[in-house]
């Protein structure tokens, strides 16, 4: 036995079955790979052993016992990503991307998160790694001094190359095409593997920043004609109805739509956003066919595609990776057409998502992050400030802007894993055994009271009536990994097709000097909401590069394209690429009609990737007086605070009128968080 192991040869064989066994095992157990045939399942189990073969064979090339040393360590860098996507994969039900590793910055806030993915039993996955270093320790006296000869190593690594492409050319049967449609990360994965996907993913990204190099000014017209063919006239009557109106949107953090007028055990979970859904006379228009678009970049995407009509990328966040693309986003276009001024509040960090970066090339004149809030321990939860706390101290802030303003609140407590102080949490959990599932509904009432408060507050200030209020979900709360959750919940099976329907998310809008319409049922997604509010604050849309229609048009387009390629429309969808009747969930066989949609989501998507990867913008003048966004003209860090002039004011009269003592909380810690550097 010593002798097999201290073989070399034989080490290599341990390591190499040990690590395909632990990978066969983590697809089965813990990715949702969907496998539907033998041939797949075939796929699946023969995935691992190339990149075995060739990362493993490299260490063969080391002399004596250096082999084996080599040879753990590449097992445990191996392993290392394998569990570091399990771990993603619970939450994400998706895999670790290189612009997602590059986003190391968030990792800090999301200790919380990844607590709540890792159990003890994992230690499991460590087995292997221990039984090799042990064997190692153990037989190392007697292992050859002497390099093997390259020929073994070499045949060991072409066989590795070997068996890839016949798993490949066996993958382009089942599925063709598997490479260059790369939509769907789940498919590789099932198909080559968790190992050869890291690898895709890396040549994909030495790819996007090749093509910024070679965009020239020519690309951007295909763009501009797709756009200006696609744009949508606005509805005469409301065109710039809510001309010089503040605007303020209300973020909500991971909110299904499913939560408007769901009941836990007979309550409401979330009875004031119902009732200002339900209540004609709160004056709403309530979008109930609206969804999210997100992928990776979670909130990030959402911030996007709400701020500038493009689609986010298929991997990672745009707003990191592209963090310093030229954008001519909704804040920039509100300040140069019409006055406004911009902020965004929200109590986390502010290089979160890379937002201190981006929100300068969007034209944020001020960001209001953790800083200027009371940050104590009781205050915050999960990822940052609860939103009580958020939206009180935000109203002084809030008040001293000057009008008209775009104010974007971003909450933070309704997110996974919907943690929550027991002194907050008003309604009980639900009883599906999934502990973040049945927090959700927690979260989700302490949000509802939240908005409640903040509503009241800006009636109070005099800021709700006379202000656009818009309301909406940045994208599911519940991934698809807790279906058997959401079927409790539902009492039916969650289906591809179910669970892609609850990919709504609420999208309600308030306007002064509009009648509320009620509950629509236009279907829209996020990426119409731009052209939406350009509309109603009287700026044209068809100027800009905007990939949505306005949702109150009447040539507004229906087709609602996810970021995978999947679509819905009013009567069909297309859901991990089969065909449904949206009327009654039904498949559908494939026809001209539903693949000419198809084709189209493909070609949009596609030529929004297109404007982020080549920076396209940089080539594209709106209009000729149109100034581009300089980001060095916009300053968020503590002491090179750009504060609008009111709010400086009113702090130093403050300061000057009442001594320390008899200022308010949120003023106080104003104070203390950096605003004192305002002091001239
Ligand atoms: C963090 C918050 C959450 O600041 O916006 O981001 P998410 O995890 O939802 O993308
Ligand atoms: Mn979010």
């Amino acid at each position: 036995m010593k002798d097999f192991i201290s073989s070399k040869m034989g080490f290599f064989t341990i390591a190499a079955f040990t690590i395909w066994l632990k990978s066969y095992f983590v697809y089965l157990y813990e990715f949702n790979l969907d496998i539907q045939n033998l041939l797949q399942h075939f796929l699946l189990l023969i995935n691992p052993i190339s990149s075995t073969l060739v990362f493993l064979g490299i260490a063969l090339f080391a002399r004596g016992r250096r082999v084996g040393g080599y040879m753990i360590i590449i097992h445990a860098f191996m392993s290392l990503l394998l569990y570091a996507n399990v771990v993603f994969y619970r939450f994400n039900s998706d895999f670790i991307t290189l612009p997602v590793l590059t986003q190391t910055s968030n990792f800090g806030s999301l200790g919380g998160s990844i607590a709540s993915l890792v159990t003890w039993t994992d230690l499991f996955y460590l087995v292997d790694i221990i039984i090799l270093i042990v064997l190692f320790s153990k037989s190392k006296q007697i292992w050859s001094a002497e390099r093997m000869k390259f020929k073994q190593p070499l045949v060991i690594m072409t066989a590795g190359v070997l068996v890839f492409t016949i798993n490949l050319g066996l993958a382009e049967v089942d599925r063709p095409q598997l490479l260059k449609r790369t939509f769907d990360r789940n498919y590789i994965v099932k198909y080559l593997g968790a190992y050869n996907f890291t690898l895709y993913d890396a040549l994909q990204n030495v790819k996007s920043s090749t093509e910024r190099v070679l965009a020239d000014g020519n690309d951007i017209t295909e763009v501009q004609n797709y756009t200006d063919n696609k744009y949508a006239a606005p509805n005469d009557e409301l065109f710039g109805i809510a001309e010089d109106k503040n605007i303020i949107k209300i973020h909500l953090e991971s909110f299904h739509s499913f939560l408007i007028d769901y009941e836990l055990n007979g309550e409401e979970v979330t009875p004031f956003i119902n009732s200002l859904v339900n209540d004609q006379s709160e004056d709403y228009t309530y979008f109930e066919n609206f969804f999210h678009q997100t992928e990776q970049g979670k909130t990030a995407d959402a911030e996007l595609i709400v701020d500038t009509s493009l689609y986010g990328l298929p991997q990672g966040a745009a707003f990191v990776t592209k963090g310093k693309n030229t954008y001519q986003a909704l804040p920039a276009v509100l300040n140069q057409e019409a006055d406004y001024n911009s902020s965004v509040f929200h109590g986390d960090g502010k290089s979160f998502w890379n937002r201190d970066e981006v929100y300068k090339e969007f034209g944020i004149d001020y960001f209001f992050d953790e800083a200027f809030y009371d940050m104590s321990d009781d205050k915050v939860i999960g990822y940052g400030l609860k939103d009580k706390p958020f939206f009180k101290e935000s109203m002084p802030i809030l008040e001293s802007l000057d009008e008209p303003f775009y104010a974007h609140m971003m909450t933070l407590t309704h997110h996974h894993p919907y943690l929550i102080d027991e002194e907050d949490a008003t309604i009980a959990p639900a009883e599906t055994n999934d502990a973040s599932v049945d927090r959700y509904f927690q979260t989700a009432r302490y949000l509802d009271e939240s908005v409640e408060q903040f509503v009241e507050d800006l009636k109070e200030a005099g800021l709700y009536d006379d202000s656009v209020i818009m309301i909406y979900g940045d994208h599911y709360g519940i991934s698809e990994n807790h279906t058997r959750a959401l079927g409790e919940l539902f009492e039916e099976e969650i289906t591809s097709f179910k669970y892609a329907e609850l990919q709504r998310v609420p999208f309600m809008i308030k306007v002064p000097g509009m009648e509320g319409r009620g509950t629509v049922s236009e279907y829209s997604g996020q990426i119409d909401v731009m052209p939406t509010l350009l509309h109603l604050v009287g700026i044209k849309a068809q100027d800009y590069i905007q990939f949505g229609t306005d949702m109150f048009s009447e040539e507004h387009d229906d087709l609602v394209a996810f970021r995978n390629g999947d679509f819905f429309t009013e009567d069909y969808a297309m859901i991990k690429g089969i065909y449904y009747d949206n009327h009654t969930g039904e498949e559908l066989e494939p026809n001209e009609e539903l693949d000419a949609l198809k084709d189209s989501v493909a070609h949009e998507l596609g030529l929004s990737d297109r404007i982020l990867q080549g920076d396209l913008l940089r080539f594209y003048e709106p209009f000729e007086e149109w100034e581009p966004v300089n980001s060095k003209d916009y300053f968020y860090d503590s002491d090179q605070l750009d504060i609008p002039d009111s709010l400086m004011d009113k702090w130093i009269t403050d300061e000057d009128e009442n001594d320390t003592d008899n200022q308010s909380d949120s003023e106080e810690q104003m104070n203390q968080n950096g605003a004192s550097q305002m002091t001239p």
